[in-house]
């Protein structure tokens, strides 16, 4: 490993790893935190009990932790400045998954 960096909350390693998630790949390896995007309290399941954390994640006024940035932006979409972009446009991306359907 050459170089480590953290970008839209995934930690991304560069240099000679040979696999990363139990495929190969010569030359990047990334890791976003252990719940996927949309599970917000990170049981790994989106479902209704993520519904008012998303909202108030959503709503905050105040900045998100790395985890709530991670899922709460469903869509992963980032900013000019590489952070997360937590906004109105995950609500759709969010309701896809909790149906069960297209859960990035
Ligand atoms: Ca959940
Ligand atoms: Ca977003």
């Amino acid at each position: 490993m050459n170089a480590l960096t953290i970008r839209n909350s995934e930690l991304i390693a560069g240099g000679m790893s040979s696999t990363a998630g139990g495929s190969a790949t010569p030359c990047f390896a990334r890791r976003g935190p252990d719940c996927p995007r949309g599970d917000i309290n990170c049981d790994q399941i989106v479902n209704a009990a993520d519904v008012p954390l998303f909202v108030d994640a959503l709503l905050s006024a105040q900045p998100l932790s790395a985890c709530e940035s991670y899922t709460a932006n469903v869509n992963g979409d980032i900013d000019g400045g590489g952070a997360s972009r937590v906004d109105g446009d995950d609500v759709q991306a969010f309701v896809d998954c909790l149906l069960g359907a297209n859960c990035p």
